[in-house]
């Protein structure tokens, strides 16, 4: 089998750039380790930003999204008393669409098949090769045969986990990290959301969010351990500790009910440079992690796509330029969510090893952020997305 564009993973980042090969009418493949149900069930992202939104419009895949996503204008921030809301749309003009991850993929799957794209799910053993030569490919296993792509371009958009990353000698990569020694216990379910809006929560027990797939179906986090296991997490312990962090309000109108998905995500930060390496170009969680605080994983992965998307349009136009400007154009704006997403996760988390002085200084910048229009501009302005 030959195609222009091999892309591995069928995340948001894949389909994503599928999509947009697509439109420009340059052939790709994309190849999957797991099942379509299998990705289709994954619980992920829930806060789409208003470029992702618009890339989806332009692709003519956000019909659903437009009909059943929740737009929000703001968010509120929980902590002491009481809640401060955090205008998005009057700081900045701009807002964000509730649709969840699951959604999206489900959107783009459907786009794809009716285009009549390959997708090759269940695919085992998955192996990428000659990426640094003209000529790469990649090979896999499937229903015990072996197959073979040879290809112009390998995207890697294989996740954290994936094998593309892997593939690169660790010489031609630096990588930087931070691990959070906590995660989140998220449960979703079948109850009305608690606020018409998100409401992150910073409390001495810890950290919560406030979240919701739409009108009938809720999401929830709440800070936990790391040595926490879900077993240890029955329905009445997780509503009677998220309570315990909720204001007065929020406990009142807080409806309970049987969850219908229960997991434990640990928090890391992530940045492998460069994103290119010869005809291999790293794109999504694949080259970087952001802890979900800031809600930016997704909207990364379409960021991404979106310069790469201009890169290989470039190239097969005859021009060069754009594609080798991808890794930098893309870390730009990596680093800028990255710093984001820390420092949302550092306001809002009871750090184990902070102690009181680090607990004064959160609050002070809590408060300065209830007393300044500036400060919660700026919020806002990252919350929505930087423009790209
Ligand atoms: P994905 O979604 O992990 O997809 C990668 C795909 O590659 C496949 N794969 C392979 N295929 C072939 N061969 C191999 N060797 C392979 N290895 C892996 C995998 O099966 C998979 O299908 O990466 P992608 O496309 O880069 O997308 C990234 C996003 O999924 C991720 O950043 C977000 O979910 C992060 N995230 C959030 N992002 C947001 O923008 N807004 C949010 O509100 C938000 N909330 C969240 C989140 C992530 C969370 N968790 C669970 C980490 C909330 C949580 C709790
Ligand atoms: C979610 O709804 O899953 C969600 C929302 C906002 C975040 C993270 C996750 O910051």
């Amino acid at each position: 089998m030959r195609t222009q564009v091999a892309i591995i993973g069928s995340g948001p980042a894949g389909l994503l750039l599928g999509q947009l090969l697509l439109e420009a009418g340059i052939d790709a493949i994309i190849i999957e380790q797991r099942s379509k149900s299998y990705v289709l069930e994954r619980i992920r992202a829930g806060v789409l930003e208003q470029g992702t939104v618009e890339m989806l419009d332009r692709l003519g895949v956000s019909k659903r999204l437009r009909a059943e996503g929740l737009v929000h204008h703001g968010v509120e921030l929980s902590f002491g008393a009481g809640r401060q809301r955090i205008d998005l749309k009057g700081l900045t003009g701009r807002n964000v669409v509730v649709y969840g991850q699951t959604e999206v993929t489900r959107d783009l799957m459907d786009a794809r098949e009716a285009a009549g794209a390959v997708t090759v799910y269940e695919a085992e053993n998955v192996s990428i090769h000659d990426f640094d030569s003209a000529k790469p490919s990649v090979r896999y296993q499937k229903d015990g045969a072996q197959h073979e792509i040879e290809c112009d371009f390998i995207a890697g958009c294989d996740g954290f986990h994936g094998v593309c990353r892997q593939s690169v000698p660790p010489a031609a990569m630096q990588t930087f990290d931070r691990v959070y020694p906590f995660g989140w216990l998220g449960v979703l379910s079948d109850t009305r959301p608690v606020s018409e809006e998100l409401i992150y929560v910073c409390h001495e027990r810890g950290f919560a969010l406030c979240s919701m797939r739409s009108p009938t179906r809720s999401r929830y986090y709440i800070q936990c351990s790391l040595a926490e296991r879900v077993e240890e997490w029955p329905d009445e312990r997780f509503w009677a500790e998220l309570s315990r962090r909720l204001d007065a309000e929020a406990v009142r109108d807080l409806v309970t009910g049987p969850s219908i998905e229960k997991s434990i995500a640990p928090l890391r930060s992530f940045v492998a440079e460069p994103m290119r390496f010869g005809r291999l170009f790293l794109a999504g969680d694949a080259a970087h992690i952001v802890p979900p605080t800031g809600a930016k994983g997704l909207n990364l992965a379409a960021s991404d796509v979106h310069y790469l998307s201009e890169g290989l349009i470039a190239h097969y136009r005859g021009s060069a330029a754009e594609l080798d400007a991808y890794s930098s154009r893309a870390l730009a704006r990596i680093w800028k969510a990255e710093r984001f997403s820390w420092w949302m996760t550092m306001l809002l988390h009871r750090l184990p090893d902070d102690g009181p002085f680090g607990q004064k200084i959160q609050q002070a910048e809590l408060g300065y952020l209830a007393g300044s229009r500036a400060a919660q501009t700026a919020l806002a302005e990252n919350y929505v997305g930087l423009p790209y």
